[in-house]
């Protein structure tokens, strides 16, 4: 059916008399028809890509792009006087990540799709996903954030199965959202629920009774892990997400003809961190219980599982007492422990064992022994992985290591929230790019080009226009698209280093008042959401609040510098401000940002970094060349022999700089407590100069000079689009159909 005959069966009128919610939903309607008839389920190994997040956004222009029908769709709503991107408007962004690893597993099903390969996701239904963030008083409030309405993209399947925990038993049920590939296949996104979970538990903001699993399993992503009660039930979550998915796993496989026996040739497992990592002793129970012996249980499993590494900051490498394994999973503890002794048979070395003297299983321990495969997700994390954080795995296990650079569906961060950029390149290179991201290499040939550099840079003018018109409707944000949009949105975290950017803004503004005007007006813009729990992160959002209102407020500096925080960043605003950036931030302290993604997407777009040596900005780098990104700070295997020696005093770099010093007392002037809260500004100020783990003293000068050059650059128009235009070019390695590639080239082996 067309979208004409669908409203009319559903409304009984035509299109031009609905109203947007009304199209949004007739939409929905024939997208997920025209989907399901591109289902294929050929192919006799299937992967499994099991993940705690599917940061997915809204799916209505996305699926629309993928069928191919997203012009037609466009003009026959344009034809009947409705606009397709107010009707975007109206679908509500599911919030079922976190941040970039999340997203992550949303590109990647966009590509294993846009491949044809066979494989779906796994993971967990939410109610109310991650919290909403709203601001009061310049602070983070948290709320609930609804996004699952009575028609959405969501479809009820029969499938449940029993999931068993210490003491009681709950009944799941399956949902699935189609994942279709770009002119290709549709694969699934396979969500499990419980119907018992009550939503009206919820109280003020985001509490709610953790202890009753039936109600809560649910209702939240990830919910606060402060204390133990929050701990348990991300473990009850855990456990639920796995035993669903290896149920699901072994029916499907038997269906296909696998007699258990043969599992590898049928299934193949991505872990997605270690949330998933208790997969492993459950397939293993599980085959037990089907009548395969404990020896063959678990070589068939670790013949299965392949596990992916996102991090190497201790505090993320989950480790979960016994006794919380004891109490909601009981079942699985004989076989940890027996995963255990084989180990602890096997080698002298402590330090990788699963269970250690503090009676904590260390879930990545148990990945690495019994799967077949541990990647990190860029060039410099899995060195690093290998020399220092896993070196005594790599040096038993060499041949399991490989390294999956990151990558970004160009379907979404190109073609769908960058239209004028995705019709200018397809004029000069052809349509290829869409299918093969490496032709946007013959960009290149342009880099000289007068006519195409200005298109360039008016291009980027249209896009700060849409992104300043839509802060203003939706936040009532104030934004001079004629000034340098210089965006860092990611999470808040102190390793990311958004109160070095903070710290920058100060010192701009010393600098302004004392009559050192910039060339033009500086943008700061920020987006982040702080865990509920992490309170220097929400000091540092504090920070940025009360920097954004003093600033705002003051005659002298705000027409040279603004400051923007925007409200709850989510997909939704990253697909509109990443289009609009002249420059991004990626200054995570080198070594801590396993990859990173916004700054693949950012790249894509025509953005020009400011960076440290981490993550995937070296590839980025590599590719670019040192003339088309600004690099600084100290290199990764500086900062690993500071901690390693640990001879880092921040006091020093304060007492001794007197830019520094002058911009960190400011955090504690009366002029900004007069805005905001002393206690969080004391705790912030008193956190930079005892502690400053992330060690943002050390390089704040080469950032802030950096920054400088980088902003006397821009003057240079020209020769600013042409770095726009390289980067553009150099993008293509950066697509997740090139990672899916290499994945299935090395790991899963599907037809
Ligand atoms: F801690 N990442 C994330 F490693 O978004 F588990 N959430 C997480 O919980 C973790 C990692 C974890 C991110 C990394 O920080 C980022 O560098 C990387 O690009 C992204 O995962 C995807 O690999």
């Amino acid at each position: 059916m067309n979208l004409q005959e669908i409203v009319t069966k559903k409304y009984n009128k035509g299109i031009a008399d609905c109203s947007n919610e009304e199209l949004y939903f007739a939409l929905l309607e024939m997208t997920k028809a025209m989907a399901e008839k591109k289902e294929n389920h050929n192919g006799k190994k299937k992967l499994y890509y099991i993940s705690a997040e599917f940061l997915i956004g809204k799916l209505l222009s996305n699926n629309l792009i993928n069928l191919g029908v997203y012009d037609e769709v466009r003009d026959v709503l344009a034809a009947n006087g409705k606009d397709i991107c107010a009707i975007e408007e109206v679908e509500p962004e599911p919030s079922l990540g976190n941040g970039g690893l999340g997203r992550l597993a949303a590109c990647f099903l966009d590509s294993i799709a846009t491949l044809g390969l066979n494989g779906d996701g796994v993971g967990l239904n939410y109610h109310y996903g991650l919290f909403k963030q709203v601001f009061e008083n310049n602070l983070q409030k948290e709320t609930k954030n609804p996004w699952i309405q009575d028609e959405s993209w969501l479809t009820k399947t029969d499938k449940s199965y029993q999931v068993q925990f210490g003491g009681f038993n709950v009944t799941s049920k399956l949902y699935d959202i189609d994942v279709t590939g770009y002119e290709n296949t549709t694969n699934k996104l396979h969500l499990f629920d419980i119907e018992t979970v009550d939503e009206s538990i919820v109280g003020d903001g985001i509490d709610f009774d953790k202890e009753d699993i039936k109600k809560n399993l649910t209702l939240f992503l990830y919910p606060d892990d402060s204390d133990d009660k929050g701990r348990l039930l991300r473990v009850y979550q855990q456990y639920f997400m796995v035993s669903n998915a290896a149920q699901l796993i072994l029916d499907e496989a038997v269906e296909r003809g696998c007699n258990l026996h043969d599992l590898a040739d049928y299934a193949v497992i991505q872990i997605n961190d270690t949330h998933p990592s208790m997969v492993i002793p459950e397939m293993i129970r599980l085959l037990m219980e089907r009548g395969i012996g404990m020896d063959e249980a678990i070589a068939i499993v670790s013949k299965c599982c392949a596990y992916t590494n996102h991090t190497i900051l201790a505090e993320a490498l989950e480790k979960w007492p016994i006794s919380f394994l004891e109490k909601v999973v009981p079942q699985l503890m004989p076989i940890i422990y027996e995963l255990n002794n084989r180990v602890v048979a096997k080698y002298d070395d402590k330090s990788v064992y699963i269970i250690d003297d503090e009676k904590r299983v260390h879930m990545a321990h148990m990945d690495i022994h019994y799967g077949f495969s541990v990647n990190g997700v860029a060039y410099l994390h899995t060195e690093i992985l290998k020399d220092s954080e896993l070196n005594n795995f790599y040096k038993i296990y060499p041949e399991k290591f490989n390294n999956k650079t990151n990558g970004i569906t160009f379907r979404r961060w190109l073609l769908h929230c960058d239209k004028g950029l995705t019709s200018l390149i397809e004029e000069l290179i052809g349509p290829g790019f869409k299918k093969d991201a490496m032709e946007l290499e013959k960009l290149g040939q342009f880099v000289n080009d007068d006519a195409v550099l200005d298109k360039l840079l008016a291009i980027k003018t249209e896009n700060k226009v849409v992104l300043k018109n839509y802060l203003k409707a939706t936040q009532n944000i104030d934004l001079d698209e004629n000034s340098v949009f210089d965006i860092q949105i990611k999470r808040l975290h102190e390793y990311k280093r958004q109160q070095m950017n903070a710290l920058y803004v100060i010192n701009k503004y010393f600098e302004i008042k004392a009559g050192k005007k910039p060339a033009r007006k500086i943008t700061a813009i920020f987006g982040a959401k702080a865990a509920p729990a992490y309170i220097i992160a929400k000091d540092i959002i504090h920070l940025i609040l009360c920097l954004q209102q003093l600033i705002a407020n003051d005659p002298e500096v705000s027409p040279y510098l603004q400051v923007v925080m925007v409200e709850n960043y989510n997909v939704t605003l990253a697909e509109k401000l990443i289009p609009a950036a002249d420059i991004h931030e990626q200054i995570s302290l080198a070594s801590k940002e396993a990859s990173g993604t916004s700054n693949m997407k950012f790249m894509l777009n025509g953005a020009v970094a400011i960076g440290t040596m981490d993550g995937a900005n070296v590839e980025m780098h590599q590719l670019v060349g040192d003339d088309n990104i600004y690099i600084f700070g100290e290199s990764s295997d500086e900062v690993i022999e500071h901690y390693a020696k640990a001879d880092y005093v921040s006091r020093k770099y304060y007492d001794n700089d007197a830019d520094i010093k002058r911009a960190i007392d400011f955090i504690v002037s009366d002029e900004m407590k007069a805005i905001g809260n002393a206690e969080n500004l004391e705790r912030l100020f008193n956190e930079l100069i005892n502690k400053d783990w992330f060690m943002t003293l050390p390089d704040f000068e080469s950032y802030r000079a950096k920054k400088d050059e980088m902003l006397a650059d821009y003057e240079d128009r020209k020769a600013w689009a042409k770095m726009m235009l390289t980067n553009i070019s150099k993008a293509g390695f950066f697509s997740s159909d090139r990672t899916i590639e290499q994945y299935n080239k090395d790991i899963w082996k599907l037809d």
